[in-house]
C-alpha cells in the first residue's frame, strides 16, 4: 500500500514538473507567413553588398582604429563636427551597386564607434545633430532603396565603445570611459528606442543585422528574446542575423558567417555548425570593412565570383562588402568591381539567382546549383575536357553548355554521368547546365 502511494506520488510530482517546466519555458518562435516569405526571397537573391560607412573613414584606417587605438571617446567624438561627405549622393551609390547584380545592401546604422548615421531622438551623437552635413543619409538610402527596387538592411552594434551606460566588454577598453559597469538597463533601453525608430521611420527594412554579441562574456545576459521580439512585432517580415559567430539562436531568421564559406573556417571565427537557417557569408573588397586609405589590394573580379558561386554552391548568399570613403564616395576599384560582377551576372545571374545548393556537394572542381529539374555545373577549376560527376538519384536528359545553349555529350553508368566538354575550360565560370528526368 505504502509502495502504490509513493508511485503515485512520484508520477504526480513528475507530472507537476513537466507542467511547471513547460508552462515556465519560453514560447517558441514560430515565424509569420510574411517572414517565411521573406526568407525565401532573401536565399533567391544570392548577393547582398555592404557599406561599412562611419566615422571612422576619416581616419582612414578602418573602423576598428577607435579601440585598437585607444582614442579617448570625447576627443574621438569631435570626428563629427568634421563629418561633410560633400560627395554622398544616395542615388548614384543604389545605382552602381545594383549595376553589380546584388538585390540588396546592408548599411552600418551606427557600427562600435557608436556614431549613428541617422536621426535619431535617443543620442545627439548623430548625423543630423553632431555634423555640419545634417542630412539623414539612412533616410537618404532607404528612400532610394525604395525608388530603385532593392532591400535594405541595417547593420546594428550591440556593443559601444563611447557610451558610459554600455558595460565593458573584451573591446573599447581603453577609450576613456568612467565605468566599466555601465548601465545595462540604461544601454538596453537605448538599443530598442533606436531598433524602433530603425523600423518605423525608413519603411520596410529587409533585416537588421547584429554583431558584437562576442564582446561580453558568454554569460552576459543581452535579453535577446525581447529585443528579437520587438523587431519581429514592429516588421514581421523583417529578419534577424546576429554574427556571434555561433550556431542561430532561437528568434533569429538567418545565419552569419564572417569571412568564411559555411561549414570552412580558415579565418577562425567560423567553428559554428551550418543550421538549415537560410545563410550569409560576408567578405571584403580589399582587407577591410571600414574605408582604409593604405589598402589597395582589391580581390579581382574572378575571386569575388567565384566566391559568390561557391557560397550558391553552398546554399548561401554573399554579402560584399565596401567601405565609402570620407568625401561620400565609393573607392573606384570598388565601383569598378560591381561593373565587372554586373556584367557577369547579366549573362549568369539566373545560374545563381534563384537558385538553391545543387544535388553535387562541392568538389574541387566547382559547385552545382538548382532550380526544379534544371542542375547548374559551375566548373570553376578543370583541367581536363572530362567531368565526372555522381548523380544516380535522378536521370539525366540533356546537357548544353550554359552560355552558348550547345548540345554536351555525356556517357551513364551506375555511379553517375561522364561529361564530355569541347575543350579545358577557360572561363571564369564554365557553366553546363543538365535537365533532370
Ligand atoms: O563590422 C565588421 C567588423 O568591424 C566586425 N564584424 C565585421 C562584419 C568585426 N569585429 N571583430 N571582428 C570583426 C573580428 C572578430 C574578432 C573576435 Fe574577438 C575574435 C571576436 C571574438 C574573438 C577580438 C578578440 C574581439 C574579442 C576578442
Amino acid at each position: 500500500m505504502k509502495n502504490v502511494c509513493m508511485k503515485k506520488q512520484s508520477i504526480l510530482f513528475g507530472l507537476l514538473l513537466c507542467f511547471a517546466t513547460t508552462s515556465l519555458a519560453q514560447p517558441h518562435y514560430q515565424p509569420s507567413e510574411a517572414n517565411l516569405k521573406a526568407r525565401s526571397e532573401f536565399q533567391d537573391s544570392k548577393l547582398g553588398v555592404f557599406l561599412h560607412w562611419g566615422l571612422y573613414s576619416m581616419l582612414a584606417t578602418g573602423e576598428w582604429t577607435m579601440t585598437n587605438n585607444n582614442l579617448n571617446y570625447k576627443e574621438y567624438a569631435k570626428l563629427a563636427g568634421g563629418f561633410y561627405p560633400s560627395k554622398f549622393d544616395a542615388a548614384k551609390w543604389v545605382a552602381a551597386i545594383k549595376a553589380s547584380g546584388a538585390k540588396y545592401i546592408c548599411f552600418t546604422t551606427r557600427h562600435h564607434e557608436g556614431f549613428s548615421m541617422f536621426d535619431t531622438r535617443y543620442s545627439d551623437y548623430n548625423i543630423i545633430k553632431a555634423t555640419p552635413f545634417k542630412r539623414d543619409i539612412v533616410k537618404e538610402l532607404a528612400d532610394e532603396c525604395a525608388k530603385q527596387g532593392i532591400k535594405l538592411h541595417f547593420y546594428y552594434s550591440h556593443l559601444d565603445w563611447g557610451r558610459e551606460d554600455y558595460p565593458w566588454g573584451r573591446t573599447g577598453r581603453g577609450t576613456g570611459r568612467p565605468d566599466p559597469k555601465g548601465n545595462w538597463p540604461s544601454y538596453y533601453q537605448f538599443m530598442n528606442n533606436q531598433l524602433t525608430e530603425l523600423l518605423t521611420k525608413y519603411g520596410s527594412v529587409g533585416a537588421i543585422w547584429f554583431d558584437g554579441w562576442w564582446d561580453q562574456n558568454p554569460d552576459f545576459n543581452w535579453q535577446l528574446p525581447a529585443q528579437y521580439e520587438l523587431i519581429h512585432r514592429l516588421q514581421p517580415a523583417c529578419l534577424i542575423g546576429n554574427n556571434h559567430h555561433r550556431t542561430p539562436f532561437e528568434g533569429e531568421d538567418i545565419q552569419i558567417f564572417e569571412r568564411d564559406l559555411p561549414g570552412e573556417n580558415a579565418s577562425g571565427l567560423s567553428g559554428q555548425d551550418v543550421s538549415p537557417l537560410p545563410l550569409e557569408t560576408c567578405e571584403t573588397m580589399n582587407g577591410m570593412w571600414g574605408y582604409k586609405i593604405t589598402d589597395a589590394n582589391y580581390k579581382s573580379a574572378q575571386t569575388l565570383i567565384h566566391y559568390l558561386v561557391k557560397a550558391a554552391g553552398k546554399n548561401a548568399n554573399l554579402l560584399m562588402n565596401i567601405g565609402p570613403q570620407p568625401d561620400g564616395e565609393l573607392p573606384e576599384v570598388a565601383v569598378q568591381r560591381l561593373r565587372e560582377m554586373g556584367a557577369w551576372m547579366a549573362d549568369y545571374g539566373e545560374t545563381i539567382q534563384g537558385t538553391r545548393g545543387g544535388m553535387i556537394p562541392p568538389h574541387d572542381w566547382g559547385v552545382t546549383t538548382q532550380k526544379g529539374d534544371t542542375l547548374y555545373v559551375h566548373i570553376l577549376n578543370l583541367q581536363d575536357k572530362a567531368l565526372f560527376l555522381p548523380i544516380t538519384e535522378r536521370k539525366v536528359k540533356k546537357a548544353t553548355l550554359f552560355k552558348d545553349k550547345s548540345p554536351l555529350r555525356f556517357t551513364r553508368s551506375k555511379e553517375g554521368i561522364l561529361l564530355e566538354l569541347k575543350a579545358v575550360p577557360t572561363d571564369i565560370d564554365c557553366v553546363v547546365e543538365l535537365t533532370l528526368g
